[in-house]
């Protein structure tokens, strides 16, 4: 997964980076806003390390969740220029970061404000997008039902509403999926909070304005994290405990990103590597064998399937074929969260 970190300037969006990665934005010597930076962390899932313990493998891997800081917008106080949506392009999640600590002039936070202003930003880039296409198109005598899907969008927009609740049939969605709506991405609001603020309840008005918005909604104080997150492995959960945080930001953020995408995920298991993949709830098992390789849906023949809980309860594979629970599926199987699975497949 990847997910975009994204706000108005100086909202403290490179120093959530920092604290989700544990890794400076940009090498030093350059500025720290100059650059774009991807960060990889790893999703935690005490599943992966308790299989690893039972099958020795070679290799462990976790899932991965892509953080990409976006470089410093000069058309302030524009949120979103060119190197902003180019830096997001591909996030399958935008984060957007709400200031709620005093600015440098001692201005106090409207976490509210922002955020409309900044949904508002998304709104009018993608309302620019729908009007040049329709534009484009109005030229042409085919495309009824791009035009078509395109005018719903168009009419949202306008009234000043975001994609992101705009329900499409999978015909319409593949109609606009190229345009890669910014307003239609899943959002997660990340209140930036002082220190002072740490830990305190979240203003009742912002989070009314994230249900309406269709985001979930957390709040970190980044600078704290960030300076956790500096420390050796070892000290960071002592510090977090010292602070009253019960888990690092990029767990809590992370957890709230799979929730707000409906991920889930499902393990493979062996000598050689146990890992974790991900795929969204409600996947065929043939899909999510694409996720580990595109021959083995191809070639896609069944699933052996055991579920995490009762195959620890169980404690071995052969105990699970003696209890019944070692399951074989079939195309049409829905892959649960938690499945341990082993393809079969021919090619
Ligand atoms: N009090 C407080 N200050 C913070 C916090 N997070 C960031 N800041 C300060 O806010 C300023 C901007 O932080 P950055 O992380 O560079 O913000 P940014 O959104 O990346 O800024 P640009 O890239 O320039 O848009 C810095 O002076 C930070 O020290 C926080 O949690 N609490
Ligand atoms: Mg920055």
């Amino acid at each position: 997964m990847r997910a975009g970190l994204v706000g108005f300037p100086q909202t403290g969006k490179t120093t959530l980076f920092e604290a989700l990665t544990g890794q400076a934005a940009a090498p030093s010597g350059s500025s720290r806003t100059a650059k774009s930076g991807l960060g990889v962390v790893r999703v935690p899932d005490d599943r992966v390390t308790r299989l690893s313990g039972l099958y020795h493998p070679k290799k462990t891997t976790y899932a991965e969740v892509v953080f990409v800081d976006t470089p410093r917008s000069k058309a302030a106080p524009s949120g979103l220029d060119a190197a902003m949506l180019q830096a997001v392009a591909e996030a399958d999640a935008l984060v957007v970061v709400l200031r709620g600590f005093d600015d440098m002039g001692g201005r106090a936070p409207n976490s509210e404000r922002e955020l409309q202003d900044f949904d508002a930003e998304l709104i009018l880039s993608d309302l620019g997008i729908v009007e040049r296409r329709l534009e484009r198109l109005a030229k042409t005598r085919d495309s009824d039902r791009e035009k078509a899907v395109l005018e719903r969008c168009l009419e949202r927009l306008g009234a000043g509403s975001a994609l992101r609740d705009l329900e499409l049939s999978s015909d319409e969605e593949r109609a606009v999926s190229s345009f890669a709506f910014l307003s239609r991405r899943p959002l997660l609001v990340v209140l930036n909070t002082s220190e002072k603020d740490a830990g305190a309840p979240l203003p009742s008005g912002l989070v009314t304005l994230a249900q309406q918005s269709g985001a979930q909604l957390l709040s970190v104080c980044a600078a704290v994290e960030a300076e956790i997150a500096r420390l050796p492995q070892a000290d960071q959960a002592d510090f977090l405990a010292s602070m009253g945080i019960d888990e690092p930001a990029s767990a809590r953020l992370i957890r709230s990103a799979y929730a707000l995408l409906d991920y889930i995920s499902f393990f493979t298991v062996g000598e050689d590597e146990v890992r974790a993949w991900t795929v969204r709830r409600g996947s065929l098992a043939p899909r999510a064998a694409a996720r580990v390789h595109s021959d083995i849906e191809r070639g896609f023949i069944r699933a052996e399937v055991m579920s995490y809980d009762a195959f620890i309860e169980a404690g071995s594979e052969a105990r699970m074929k003696a209890l019944g629970q070692f399951r074989v599926e079939g195309k049409d199987y829905v892959v649960a969260d938690g499945d341990i699975v082993n393809f079969r497949f021919n090619v």
